[in-house]
């Protein structure tokens, strides 16, 4: 593999530490995935802080956002030797047959002159709302389209993995436009050109018995309802994308095409990212797709943490060949690298891009 990414110095840009907790009693588990932006000359990060109690000896906790409650939020307890209890996963746990997530994520707002340096704002920015989110919000991209934001994210609760939507003018007033693409379904980017005055989306839905994880694309008159649903990349058997694959941040505009940094996860759960190439008139067409990833876990802060062995990317910043990505290091800091999109596109030939 030929390594692109040039990693910020400085990193991790930004810890667990570095965030205040929304509630008193909780600590930030990991901060991670962040969607990234431009606004009025700043670079914004859009971080997913995920939150639980502090553990006590003996006992799992986790945070569920309630909308029937004064309190917003309840917390659900079990004992570590009760039988009924099952931790297939970092991420989740199972009890007497319903799945919780081990952290409650929000999104927050961070803000940087210079695209290194971040500040967190002390408080959240969206909290999962409503029956679809009681889980939380997590990994959210940012599309500019015109004057206007289109935030993409997994909203989570109990009825399953769905996409929503909230859009923004000015970073201020939030106009929501609830669940976009049902369960199950997340990794939704929505391009920031329009294609003969149409919006168009990847995503990603999972199949059950049949299927798997692959990207899909769609297209929409307005960027909320979506159809002309098409599979455009599955999962490579023998390869470092042979268990899922997912977009990461907007597809990018270059001369050969629609240029999308997207994640493949393998058998080990090892998540690298990659590249696809798809045609500019007709994006439902992939014209090329990476055979070796361009980024893959070797830092220390990458192979080590709540989840080892991930980068996660769904955010980024492009100024002419520069393409600075912002992603999640072992599901627990944020990070930054640096690629030239001109590198990246010389490791794309033809022939790798059949379905
Ligand atoms: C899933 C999601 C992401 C996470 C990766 C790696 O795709 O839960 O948020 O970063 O797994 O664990």
């Amino acid at each position: 593999m030929v390594e692109l990414a040039r990693r910020f110095e400085s990193n991790p840009i930004l810890r667990p530490g570095d965030v205040k907790t929304s509630r008193a009693g909780w600590t930030v588990e990991c901060l991670l995935n962040p969607g990234a932006f431009r606004y009025q000359g700043r670079v914004g990060l859009l971080l997913r802080v995920a939150e639980r109690p502090v553990q006590e000896a003996g006992w799992v906790s986790t945070p569920v956002l309630d909308p029937a409650s004064a309190e917003g939020v309840r917390i659900v307890r079990f004992k570590t030797d009760d039988p009924r209890l099952g931790y297939p996963d970092p991420r989740i746990f199972r009890y007497d047959g319903l799945t919780y997530l081990t952290t409650l994520s929000h999104l927050r707002l961070a803000w940087s002159d210079d695209g290194v340096r971040f500040v967190a704002d002390d408080v959240p920015t969206i909290i999962g709302h409503g029956v679809h989110e009681t889980f939380g919000v997590e990994d959210c991209r940012v599309a500019r389209i015109g004057e206007r934001y289109y935030l993409t994210y997994t909203a989570v609760s109990e009825c399953g993995v769905a996409v929503g939507m909230i859009q923004t003018a000015d970073w201020k007033v939030f106009e929501r436009e609830g669940i976009i693409i049902p369960p199950h379904n997340k990794d939704c980017a929505v391009f920031e050109d329009k294609i003969d005055g149409e919006y168009f989306c990847l995503h990603r839905p999972t199949g059950v018995d049949l299927g798997g994880n692959y990207i899909w694309m769609a297209r929409s008159p307005d960027g909320l309802h979506w159809g002309d649903h098409r599979c455009i990349a599955k999962t490579r058997r023998d390869s470092w994308d042979s268990q899922r694959v997912g977009a990461g941040a907007a597809p990018i505009h270059t001369d050969r095409g629609w240029l999308a940094i997207y994640h493949g996860a393998d058998s080990g759960n090892v998540y690298r990212l990659g590249a696809l190439l798809m045609d500019r008139d007709d994006p439902y067409r992939v014209i090329a797709r990476s055979v070796e990833p361009v980024m893959a876990p070797s830092a220390e802060y990458e192979r080590k943490g709540f989840v080892g062995g991930v980068v996660f990317c769904n955010g980024q910043i492009v100024e002419g060949d520069q393409l600075t990505i912002y992603y999640g290091a072992a599901d627990t800091v944020v990070c930054g690298a640096r690629l030239s999109v001109r590198e990246v596109l010389a490791t794309l030939g033809s022939g790798n891009a059949a379905l």
